[in-house]
């Protein structure tokens, strides 16, 4: 089956930026080969970053910190899209949820608690307070940060989200939990949704271009290399770190 040729309108460009995952200096790396790229061409453009942006790395609480500057400073207003790493975050502080607070010890939530300062010997505490700790020494700003995080955006024939969408289910109902959450039933699905799929969350050695859909989480944490896909009327091209 062939699918159609997605593209945006002319004379707009757009980057969708990979899971960060608290690898701040590759962030701002990154975006400074944008903004290098962008001047070149005297073109301004806009900026959706697919989510993923704490845990894992040492840098979560900086991380944010650097993004809500940027927002401020950005001629065009980014987009922060919801990974699950922040729905799980903002559970904690919002919802009080332990179990949440179990699995984030799980997939990374210890390094975020320690550069909010929460120090080691907090860990030894009962879940309750931990969750206490943590809140105390979580800004309000940052708290809106994660609150304010949008589920998916559209561009053109693309649509974005950090994990991808349930087939079968039209793009704008679907739920949260799928995109954010989604793997096997989204990644092997081969026919078309709607939109070409650009989406985070599940690693490639390289980025996974496929005729539906397009991964562009290559393991910042782990391999330095962090991913930024280029959209421009009907071109795409790729910037990377490392
Ligand atoms: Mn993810």
């Amino acid at each position: 089956m062939a699918f159609p040729e997605p593209g945006l309108p002319p004379d707009s460009r757009l980057y969708a930026i990979g899971d960060i995952h608290g690898c701040l200096p590759l962030l701002k790396d990154l975006l400074q080969k944008i903004d290098d790229e962008c001047r070149a061409a005297n073109v301004t453009a806009r900026k959706i970053f697919l989510g993923d942006y704490i845990d894992r790395g040492l840098y979560s609480r900086q991380t944010i910190d650097f993004l809500l500057d940027y927002a401020v400073r950005e001629p065009v207003a980014p987009v922060f899209l919801l990974g699950n790493h922040e729905q799980v975050m903002r559970a904690i502080l919002d919802e009080e949820d332990t179990e949440a607070l179990t699995d984030w010890l799980r997939f990374g939530g210890r390094e975020t608690m320690q550069s909010y300062g929460v120090p080691p010997s907090a860990f030894a505490k009962d879940l309750p307070e931990l969750i206490a700790e943590l809140a105390a020494k979580v800004p309000t700003a940052h708290r809106d940060f994660l609150r304010n995080l949008r589920l998916s955006e559209s561009a053109g024939d693309y649509f974005f989200c950090h994990a991808g969408v349930r087939p079968g289910v039209t793009l704008d109902a679907q739920a949260e939990a799928d995109l954010v959450w989604i793997r096997q039933a989204f990644l092997g699905h081969k026919d078309w949704f709607g939109k070409m799929v650009v989406h985070g969350h599940t690693i490639g050695r390289d980025v996974d271009f496929h005729p539906n859909r397009i991964g562009i989480d290559t393991g910042a944490y782990a391999t330095g290399r962090l991913t930024a896909l280029a959209l421009e009327g009907n071109k795409r091209w790729l910037i990377q770190t490392a």
